[in-house]
């Protein structure tokens, strides 16, 4: 099975949201309980993002709540990371905690902020877990070797590359590793940084990711996928050559930033099928399924 659009994307937009938003995008994913929930990027009218949830009982048909479950000014002393809006976040279950790692906007530019939630109705914010400029986060769902681990994506000059940390209490990091760079000349020429959250394979960490080309004023955003080795999560050990989901539909390339494809969200069912969580133009949110095994096939 390849990846298969849903023939009624998308899922939701900006009609779908029960207050005055500009868009609503670029969602994390998880189930909690019996419930599929979307913690999704609401751009607000004065161009500023708030998180909000969508509900769902099918993975498909989503309600969105009635305000926004995180805003900048929710987060304290922290608002100050957070002032320009918070975006893109990544959830995942560890331990016993759900923990949301996601964008701060302010004036000292992006940076990653961790909260932490049991309910997805408290959320206690814990800060920035790195200096700016830095996006693109998702903890890994389970301790390896000993430490936390996470993945994000350093802005150094021109320079966009994946790097990984590990840690003792997930507020302080260290062991950096540079794990992947974009291949030369090919769609993700431009930058790469993590999509999803990472699931557990027996060949290795399953992970989207996205890839960005220039052309002109212009950028394409498309997704590929790529294999982490389980002990060592510094290692790459593969990736797909080329990209299992590119802007070709209309919802897709006419937007408010035209011809995007990005994902911060999948749900991987226990047969093995996968929901992939994604946006268009960074203007809706959309939903492809495809298999574990079929992304695992692009990887090797
Ligand atoms: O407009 C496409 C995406 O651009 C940024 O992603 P990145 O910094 O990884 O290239 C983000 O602003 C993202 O929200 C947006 O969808």
């Amino acid at each position: 099975m390849k990846v298969i659009r849903y023939s009624k994307n998308p899922i939701l937009t900006k009609e779908d949201v029960p207050f005055e938003v500009n868009s609503i995008f670029n969602p994390g994913a998880i189930k909690f309980g019996n419930e599929y929930l979307l913690v999704c990027r609401a751009e607000m009218p004065n161009g500023r993002s708030s998180l909000v949830i969508a509900r769902s009982t099918d993975g498909i048909n989503f309600k969105v709540d009635a305000e926004p479950c995180l805003t900048p000014e929710d987060h304290g002393k922290f608002c100050k990371y957070a002032e320009w809006g918070v975006e893109d976040a990544r959830v995942i279950k560890l331990e016993d905690k759900y923990y949301l790692t996601y964008t701060g906007y302010s004036k000292h530019m992006p940076l990653v902020l961790l909260t932490e939630t049991s309910d997805f109705k408290k959320f206690n914010i814990l800060g920035p877990i790195s200096e700016p400029s830095n996006k693109d986060c998702t903890l890994f769902p389970e301790k390896i070797n000993g430490y936390y681990w996470k993945i994000d994506r350093p802005t150094a000059e021109q320079k966009h590359y994946i790097w990984v940390a590990k840690s003792n209490d997930l507020i302080h990091w260290g062991g950096y590793e540079c794990m992947a760079e974009p291949d030369a000349g090919t769609w993700e020429a431009d930058k790469i940084g993590i999509s999803s959250t990472p699931v557990k394979t027996k060949e290795g960490w399953l992970v989207l990711y996205h890839g960005v080309r220039g052309f002109g004023i212009s950028a394409l955003y498309k997704l590929g996928v790529m294999l982490i080795d389980l002990e060592k999560p510094w290692i790459l050990k593969g990736k797909s050559s080329y990209p299992i989901l590119s802007p070709d539909l209309d919802y897709e390339r006419t937007g408010d930033v035209s011809n995007v494809i990005f994902s911060n969200g999948w749900i991987v069912e226990n047969n093995g099928e996968v929901k992939i969580y994604y946006s268009g133009a960074d203007t809706n949110i959309c939903l492809a399924t495809t298999t574990v095994g079929h992304l695992l096939s692009l990887c090797k």
